[in-house]
């Protein structure tokens, strides 16, 4: 057992704790000031715990800090006034080994210091400060203010540096630098939302300080409403609050952004690994019917050879909006419907929302209310609310038995062959926009309101439908697209940033909020390409299918009753242009995939801003070029998003930058110009890339690619690249039923090497060849060897063998794949 030591004032000189008291006169209020908040003030004893230290502050209120790791440690406040349980539901690892700690009582302060880490408690008033290894501080309270509450509010106030940055917070509009503006977290059905509209549908209470080129986050374990001033009508702190619960917060060392984004992903879960349908093309309107407008869909776009995968069903296929219902005259026979499209390679995704219609003769609704499955309000009467079925029962997801019975009827409706399951209007959102927040929810015995629950509706939902999809099929990866998440939601599903509007604005916007997304643990994000809203102009649909082409989750959706959106509603340039795009999107997948294996264990997003990989260039967060990014590594793509334009201007950072039109090398670390013509997206090779293509394909599972093709930009040094292959539906990758193969470019003085290389073998892709094209080469080889042997000039361009093209100054290099290594020189 720990000793608790008395945290005397005689261990502080007397004139240095008057004056530390005169500075922060608001602090050791022995009182509760009259109306306002109650600060956290001086130390009155501690006591040394396993992972961190205890600590007993006036005026009644204890704060724990505990190390989850050595580079994270987690701060709950625990007043005496209150008796607040700690959320679990986004936590997948909190609890981790011990960890070692140096700790020492210097007498005006404690020392508490991981490996990594050393919090500086002061002892008068209680005050947090957070440094690194190098001792730069990365967090410190404000001295003054600290921690504080005023009813059921606690908030915490940290100083903020002059240059500090802030990223993240999940699906937020406004900048990717989130400074200067203060952040609500509520989720809110926000139709037409516009640039600066916040709340929106997401609840994610993380972000990513960047203070003196260190990154560091925050992640505030509290599913009330919360609040995060970021230096919003002050010039001295940033703070972050919560309308109740406990402060309860995780600081999580950089000093790398991606560094944070992982630990925070170890702490809140990352993405499974989605079914590689999910990574194609994406149709949905509001709403495809009856069935044969559904199929006549499917076959406009194998006649038009334009690639899709999925088509999704929207509120109109059910009977009277009737969850887990098929209208009988619109969707007669949906099984028959269903196998037809599977025949044709498609996947069909069904929207569910929450709400059941409040119906005697409706089953589902009896069995809800047999089964106790519905919200009710504190004098026990169910909670009614209307929305699309008109008035409707809420199901209490945080009830294990609802989970299991919702998740059931989602199962039987995979059983008879909807694909994957679009859960809308789980905010939830109510007809008057007012979901009461005195309904209870059961959270586990504590019968919660929604004060607490609101934000974590759709989290449960979502995890009710996956787990009921894994429970019905345990080896077929779900997919699910949720509205309205919280932080660890990336668990379970993908989201889509609801309802957009057709304009330029929101072609930008959508970026920023896919780029604070990605930031925030979650990966797989799109937006409604063309906009939901309205209508885009054939221009702005063009460019903004060439956005989605880089989008981890790629949907096209529009709203009711406007024109049709689909890639050849545009005309016929227009036409082309998307059936280039969406071609596009099929040939990168391998690429694509492998970042989603990424994401998958590490968390990092597909899409990247800039600073991911080039935190320490300036220039990188300028607004101007906050709509550029990197997908993965190696390929920086910089959209156009706005009206008339055709020529762009790139920031490219260090290092050296391939234009994959033009084949033109540029310098890094400078702004350059290139034409970006209606057809073209600007799009840049990293030196030292690699980029991973296959053949284009009408569907993803229509045949294995017989050439895997390998975009190569030689440098000095090697990116390398692990490609990731696997059956793409099941969890054999689980038993290490995947492969791995390692790429490798290097220049040297005597020519390029190029290296194949399996890490690792437990699946057999098919036979193919390999296509190498080398970029920027600068002179016909004398030679090329494979494993030692010259390879032929080749004949053709299918030939094995080598072809250079003297006027693009590529080398193109085909040879079969085979074995555990191939080396390929070039002289
Ligand atoms: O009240 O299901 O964001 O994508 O098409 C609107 C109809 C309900 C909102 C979703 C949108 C969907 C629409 N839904």
């Amino acid at each position: 057992m720990a000793t608790v030591h008395p945290a005397t004032a005689a261990a502080m000189h007397p004139a240095m704790a008057r004056a530390a008291r005169a500075a922060a006169h608001l602090a050791p209020a022995a009182r509760p000031l009259p109306a306002g908040y109650t600060f956290l003030g001086d130390l009155e004893s501690y006591e040394r715990t396993d992972s961190g230290v205890l600590l007993r502050c006036a005026p009644g209120a204890a704060l724990r800090i505990r190390f989850v790791t050595p580079g994270m440690f987690r701060v709950t406040l625990d007043r005496d006034d209150r008796d607040e349980s700690l959320l679990a539901y986004p936590l997948v690892a909190a609890e981790r080994e011990p960890v070692a700690l140096r700790f020492e009582d210097e007498g005006e302060r404690l020392v508490l210091r991981s490996e990594r880490l050393t919090v500086v408690i002061g002892k008068a008033p209680c005050r947090l400060t957070v440094r690194d290894r190098d001792g730069t501080v990365l967090s410190r309270d404000d001295p003054g203010l600290g921690i504080g509450w005023d009813g059921n509010e606690v908030r915490n106030w940290k100083t903020i540096g002059p240059e500090e940055r802030f990223f993240g917070l999940g699906e937020k509009t406004g900048d990717v630098d989130k400074r200067g503006r203060e952040w609500v977290m509520w989720n809110s059905d926000t139709y037409a939302y516009g640039p600066e509209t916040d709340p929106v549908y997401q609840s994610i209470p993380f972000f990513i300080g960047l203070r003196e080129g260190k990154a560091y986050g925050i992640y505030l374990n509290n599913s009330h409403r919360t609040t995060f001033n970021l230096g919003a009508g002050n010039h001295r702190y940033y703070s972050f609050a919560a309308a109740g619960g406990a402060l309860d917060y995780f600081f999580i060392e950089g000093p790398r952004i991606a560094d944070v984004v992982s630990a925070y992903t170890a702490l809140t879960g990352r993405p499974p690994l989605p079914p590689k349908w999910a990574l194609g093309y994406q149709q949905s309107r509001w709403s495809y019917y009856p069935a044969a407008e559904v199929l006549r869909l499917a076959r406009t776009f194998r006649e038009k050879r334009i690639p899709a995968d999925v088509i999704y069903l929207d509120v109109h296929y059910m009977d009277g909006y009737r969850v887990f219902t098929w209208d009988p005259e619109r969707f007669p026979d949906p099984a028959d419907l269903l196998a037809t499209l599977d025949s044709m390679g498609f996947k069909v995704v069904t929207i569910i929302d929450p709400g059941v219609k409040a119906d005697s003769a409706y089953a589902i609704a009896r069995e809800g209310l047999d089964g106790g499955h519905f919200v009710r309000y504190p004098d026990g009467e169910v909670y009614i609310g209307s929305v699309w079925p008109g008035k409707s029962y809420f199901p209490d997801f945080s009830r294990p038995e609802t989970q299991e019975w919702w998740g059931g009827h989602v199962a039987e409706m995979a059983a008879l062959g909807v694909d994957g399951f679009w859960n809308d209007m789980n905010e939830p959102a109510v007809w008057g926009k007012a979901f009461p927040l005195e309904v209870l929810m059961e959270d586990g015995g504590l019968e919660s309101s929604q004060k607490k629950m609101h934000n974590l509706y759709g989290f449960l939902m979502a995890q009710a439908t996956y787990r009921g999809l894994r429970r019905a099929d345990p080896d077929r990866r779900p997919f699910i697209l949720t509205r309205a998440g919280f932080a660890g939601g990336q668990r379970y599903a993908a989201v889509w940033t609801g309802d957009n509007v057709a304009s330029w604005d929101h072609l930008a916007l959508g970026i920023r909020m896919m780029l604070g997304l990605g930031l925030s643990g979650v990966p797989f994000v799109g937006t409604d390409v063309g906009g939901f809203v309205g209508s885009p102009a054939p221009e702005l649909f063009a460019r903004w299918i060439q956005v989605g082409v880089f989008s981890p989750f790629f949907r096209t959706h529009t709203a009711a009753n406007t024109p049709a959106q689909e890639p050849w509603s545009f005309g016929e340039y227009v036409e082309d242009i998307a059936r280039e795009s969406i071609t596009l999107r099929y040939r990168l997948l391998p690429y694509l995939y492998t970042l989603f294996r990424e994401a998958n264990r590490t968390g990092s997003p597909i899409l990247r801003p800039l600073f991911w990989h080039y935190q320490a260039d300036p220039a990188v967060y300028r607004p101007e070029y906050q709509h550029q990014f990197l997908v993965g590594a190696h390929l920086l793509v910089a959209p156009v998003i706005r009206e008339g334009q055709r020529r762009q201007e790139v920031y490219l950072p260090a290092g050296r930058w391939l234009d994959l039109h033009t084949e033109r090398v540029y310098e890094g670390g400078q702004a350059v110009v290139v034409d970006a013509p209606l057809e073209r997206v600007p799009m840049f090779l990293a030196a030292g890339g690699i980029l991973p293509t296959q053949e284009p394909v009408q569907y993803v599972g229509e045949r294995a690619s017989r050439t895997l093709f390998l975009d190569i930009f030689p440098a000095p040094w090697t990116q390398g690249f692990d490609l990731y292959e696997d059956d793409g539906v099941s969890y054999d990758h689980e038993h290490g039923e995947y492969r791995v193969t390692r790429f490798e470019a290097v220049q040297g003085a005597e020519g390029i090497t190029i290296l194949r290389e399996l890490r690792h073998d437990g699946y057999d892709p098919g036979d193919r060849t390999v296509e190498l094209r080398v970029h920027a080469v600068g002179r016909a080889p004398a030679a090329v060897t494979l494993d030692g042997a010259p390879l032929p000039q080749a004949t053709s361009a299918e030939a094995r063998g080598y072809i250079y093209d003297a006027e693009r100054r590529v080398l193109t290099v085909r040879f079969r794949e085979a074995g555990a290594r191939q080396e390929v020189r070039i002289r």
